[in-house]
């Protein structure tokens, strides 16, 4: 399909969403939206008490006032997306009532478009297959409903290390329909999870991009970050949600700019703006800093008060659909220097005796689903001083994230104290028992790639579809009607996998359940202490003989991370177009060698 039809086709189906959720608005969206220069107010904390935290959300839709599907988590209490905060061990009880009234549009994953071909007996077969080998509960719906278009959703407990299963970390066969009763999400939070910012969002094949984008995210804090690292005893912590969303002024000039620099806009077959290569010209998509939208052209900053030289944690979750992220503070034009404590979740140097608990850094890279935190001091008095996110270069085929002012931070003595600060005199977490990852002996390596092949390859807007292959098999969109996994691992083991880029953009790796340690970065040695569960995997040029890859040590030794999940790109249309495959973790069948190299590759075979 040509670009400017499937434009034509998606505004026709957003404007018919706009009619029929306007009409039921008397009382204000369901979603509300603070205005574009305000104060960046944070989430509400919602804190576990007695080892227990008890949250009831309801997924909502709305339309805004520029047609935009808007999706929130409100409490009971009507406070959107809280930050959960639990500290190791306790228990989250989690119920999610589905209360969208939108249709979401699903994106043209091929199980879905063969769905709405099949007949209507296959679709039951298909869906009576599904369920025949579930609980009911666990697999909601089923995949009829959701072809033919409607608001299913689920959660997904980005990077903390819990079950894949239902009601815990089950994002593939979870669905929670609107009118169903409110599903219950009940685990417990690991005794050893490292300390460290994590999130929820849904995780619904097809509709996971337009539920996102439309700001469906949340903070998931696991306390005590400054037992890892008592340098930090004492801060006060902010926690700031960036999220991605539909230009506000699509077709505005960007400003401050003569025309003759403006870079031509080309549009992709989802209608957005293709990177420019110059670092400047409209972006994709609009950001928000804690829903404070910052929109192009003029990007009126959103406001960050503090005291003056005071201390802080900042805790920043990268939870755009497709934009990456490049942060950076600005004081009277000079970069500043910040500490980064811990990325994904996890404190730096973890598990690691001796290594570095904090990284001097001038700008923060933080890809779709990352996060970051960083100890920033705050500006004096009178300095201009700022938060922007710099350029990323997505390659040819990516989108355009040019460089634009978030926020202006404000420093003066009266600012209001960040209501939550990290305990005075921590005491110190228990050493992990488990070797640094880094000195593994890893006992297989695996190579897998991402590729796009446009359905026309004569027509460079055409539909693309996406792939994330295990090298050696024939590249499959994910299939969500399949259970069979892609890869099988063992419990207890330590693996090494090279991720290529055979396409022209950039994309992110992440993998449920797990961390993984950076080891090479385009054939490069990295040594860093830092584990992470998502990760960019640079473009390829079209040119270079070698594909540009990453190689990753992933860690498979906790027993939580024992069933199926999904590995995928976290730039969500890629994902909901067929980025992902399946891994299952087996518990450990056999002994070990004492090099931890196993003594036979012989995998069980299930089903
Ligand atoms: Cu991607």
């Amino acid at each position: 399909m040509h670009g400017l039809v499937a434009g034509f086709l998606a505004a026709m189906v957003w404007a018919m969403l706009a009619v029929g959720t306007l009409a039921q608005s008397s009382a204000g969206p369901a979603c509300k939206r603070p205005a574009a220069g305000g104060a960046v107010e944070e989430p509400a904390d919602l804190r576990s008490e007695n080892g227990v935290l008890r949250v009831e959300l309801a997924f909502r839709s709305s339309v805004d006032a520029a047609g935009r599907m808007n999706f929130c988590y409100v409490d009971k209490d009507g406070r959107e997306s809280p930050n959960l905060r639990v500290h190791p061990g306790d228990t989250l009880i989690l119920s999610l009532k589905n209360e969208a009234t939108a249709k979401i549009p699903t994106s043209a994953a091929p199980v879905i478009t063969s769905m709405n071909h099949a007949a209507p007996g296959e679709v039951k077969m298909h869906e009576e297959a599904r369920l025949g080998a579930k609980t009911d509960e666990c697999a909601g719906g089923g995949i009829k409903e959701m072809a033919a278009g409607l608001a299913s959703t689920n959660l997904h407990f980005h990077g903390i290390t819990v079950p894949p299963v239902c009601h815990e970390d089950d994002v593939l066969h979870t669905m929670i329909l609107p009118g169903d009763a409110a599903f219950e999400y009940r685990f417990q939070i690991p005794k050893d999870e490292p300390p460290g910012l994590y999130w929820y969002h849904p995780h619904i094949h097809g509709s996971t991009k337009a539920q996102v984008m439309g700001g469906a995210s949340g903070a998931l804090i696991v306390e005590g970050i400054e037992r890892a690292n008592p340098e930090l005893a004492g801060l006060p912590e902010r926690v700031f949600v960036i999220r991605d969303q539909k230009l506000l002024n699509p077709n505005a000039a960007p400003s401050g700019v003569a025309s003759g620099a403006i870079p031509p806009v080309v549009l992709d077959a989802d209608g957005d703006v293709k990177n420019t290569g110059t670092g400047t010209g409209r972006p994709a998509l609009d950001l928000s800093l804690n829903f404070v939208p910052v929109p192009y052209p003029d990007y009126p900053l959103a406001v960050i008060t503090m005291k003056p030289g005071e201390r802080q944690l900042w805790r920043v979750l990268n939870a755009s659909a497709i934009t990456y992220l490049n942060l950076q503070l600005i004081y009277e034009g000079q970069a500043q220097a910040v500490r980064l404590v811990a990325v994904d979740g996890i404190p730096l140097g973890e598990q690691s005796l001796g290594r570095n608990r904090a990284i001097s850094q001038n700008h923060l890279g933080v890809p779709p689903g990352g996060r970051i935190e960083f100890e920033v001091s705050g500006p004096p008095e009178g300095v201009r001083a700022s938060l922007v996110t710099r350029s990323v270069n997505t390659g040819p085929g990516g989108e355009n994230d040019p460089t634009r002012p978030l926020a202006t931070i404000i420093g003066k003595a009266n600012a209001p104290e960040p209501r939550s600060r990290l305990t005075d005199a921590p005491v110190p977490l228990p050493h992990g028992t488990l070797a640094w990852l880094g000195s593994v002996t890893p006992v297989r390596t695996r190579k897998l790639y991402f590729s796009e092949v446009l359905q026309d390859p004569h027509d460079p807007n055409s539909l693309t579809t996406f792939f994330l292959t295990v090298d050696g098999e024939t590249p499959k969109a994910f299939d969500m009607s399949s259970d069979t996994p892609n890869i099988v691992a063992h419990q207890g083991d330590v693996e090494d996998w090279i991720i290529e880029n055979r396409s022209q953009e950039l994309h992110a790796f992440h993998i449920h359940q797990v961390h993984f340690l950076l080891l090479e970065w385009f054939g490069l040695a990295v040594n860093e202490a830092i584990l992470r569960d998502t990760v960019n995997v640079p473009y390829w040029d079209g040119k270079n003989p070698v594909y540009p890859r990453v190689k990753l040590r992933v860690d498979f030794r906790d027993p939580n991370a024992i069933g199926l999940f999904p590995y995928h790109c976290h730039l969500l249309e890629h994902e909901d177009s067929g980025m992902m495959g399946l891994i299952r973790v087996d518990p450990p069948t056999q002994t070990h060698g004492d090099d931890g190299a196993r003594s036979s590759e012989a995998i069980p075979t299930v089903k």
